[in-house]
């Protein structure tokens, strides 16, 4: 990433466009995860496009186009299924919510409506799941049932089920896929089915083995009423880390179109290490991106770079970046709670709970001045623009290491925790 920017700086001073576009695309992939980025092809295109033609305020404008869409993305799930099957706990997961949480959607209550209730997540606003009914109720008509649940709103569809699924499940998936959207089947409660196994059958039980039968049984089954080659995922609501809720993750984010993906990633659990490098490569892109703009603005006549990074706006980006990461104040208190471990001792643990001795290491500012000395070798002369926007970035770049590093050390104890 650092490679790029100072790539672009001699790039764009030294107006060797045609070099820096064939750069650009190569440095974006080895960024952005194996799930994508933010961008869509046809913004990659573009803004490769305009660094060939030297067209920096095209750079400038296609990207923060690119990240207003992604800020504003509105995302809808449907999560179809019969009552009793972990609709409200799959939704609850996914919310980051705990069962008893205060906005939770209750469990174990048997749904008596027959209309869909929207949950709405707690810390990105603009994504809400829709809580529908299943296909085995008595007014289920596959030809009505899209039309009645408002389909065309949905990005995708989780249906769910803890046993089989059945002819009307299929129906749908078939209407949903004519109406161009995608779904995907979820199989829930496969922790019970392996205790269960385990206790009727000790000695022969093998743990993968009933797991290759529960979804070789889910896709017969499936095949039988005419779904090919459908996908299936087996989870657990109570262990998110086992299974295939990961790789449904995976799946879901490679899916979506480019603009709604980075905010499903920054909403995903932190189940995994993989899990939270994954969110880290969006963070990572969107820094990227934004210094990318900035260092394009720093080359535009006449245009100030106005984006400073004060105390004020570090403090907020920390902030952020430990939210997103379930590291803000109040998810700690509820760890340390749940660790059974006095608040001071955890904070204690987390380098990311002392802003003021993350803002005093001013290794971030040796940094960027090293990387504007080399700018300022080619250039001849020191650009403050320039300066103030590999300041920004270095700081971002700091926060983020720092919060990740912080995440996976928590994950950590949680871990021991729950192997305990
Ligand atoms: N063992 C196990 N139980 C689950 C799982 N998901 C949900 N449950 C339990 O199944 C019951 C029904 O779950 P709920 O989320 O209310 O299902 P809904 O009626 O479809 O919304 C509750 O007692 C949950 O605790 C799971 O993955 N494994
Ligand atoms: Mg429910």
């Amino acid at each position: 990433m650092e490679q790029f920017i100072s790539a672009f700086l001699k790039g764009a001073s030294e107006k060797n466009f045609h070099q820096l576009a064939k750069e650009f695309l190569p440095q974006y992939s080895a960024l952005i995860s194996k799930a994508g980025g933010m961008l869509s092809p046809e913004t990659l295109s573009a803004i490769h496009k305009a660094l060939q033609e030297g067209k920096l305020s095209d750079v400038m404008s296609q990207i923060q186009e690119a990240i207003g869409a992604a800020e504003n993305a509105v995302l809808e799930v449907a999560v179809i299924g019969e009552s009793g099957t972990g609709k409200s706990s799959f939704i609850n997961a996914l919310r980051g919510l705990s069962h008893e949480a205060e906005d939770s959607a209750d469990v174990g209550t048997v749904e008596t409506t027959m209309y869909k209730t929207p949950y709405q997540h707690p810390k990105y606003p603009k994504v809400i799941f829709w809580d529908l009914p299943g296909t085995g109720t008595p007014n289920f008509h596959t030809d009505t049932y899209l039309d009645k649940v408002g389909f065309a709103n949905y990005d995708f569809f989780i249906i769910i089920s803890s046993s089989r699924f059945s002819r009307n499940d299929a129906l749908l998936a078939q209407k949903i896929k004519d109406a161009g959207k995608k779904f995907y089947f979820v199989r829930t409660k496969v922790d019970s089915d392996l205790y269960s196994e385990e206790k009727t059958k000790p000695t022969t039980f093998k743990k993968e083995k009933v797991l290759q039968s529960i979804r070789d049984y889910c896709l017969a089954n499936l095949n039988d009423i005419g779904v090919t080659e459908p996908r299936i995922f087996l989870i657990s609501n109570f262990d998110l880390g086992a299974f295939d809720f990961s790789k449904l993750e995976e799946t879901l984010l490679k899916e979506l179109p480019g603009h709604k993906r980075h905010m499903f990633a920054l909403l995903l659990p932190n189940i995994s290490d993989a899990s939270i490098e994954i969110k880290k490569h969006f963070l990572q892109e969107k820094i990227f991106l934004e210094a990318l703009k900035s260092a394009a603005v720093s080359f535009i006549p006449f245009m100030t770079f106005l984006s400073g990074f004060d105390l004020c706006q570090q403090e907020q980006c920390l902030k952020e970046y430990r939210s997103h990461f379930g590291l803000d104040d109040k998810s700690i208190e509820e760890i340390a709670k749940k660790l059974n471990i006095p608040l001071e001792d955890i904070k204690g643990q987390l380098k990311c709970s002392d802003f003021w001795s993350l803002v005093k290491d001013d290794s971030i500012i040796a940094q960027a001045r090293s990387a504007a000395e080399a700018f300022c070798a080619i250039k001849g002369g020191p650009g403050s623009s320039v300066i103030q926007a590999l300041k920004v970035y270095y700081g971002h770049i700091q926060f983020l290491n720092v919060v990740v590093d912080d995440a996976k050390h928590l994950l950590r104890k949680m871990e021991t925790v729950n192997v305990a």
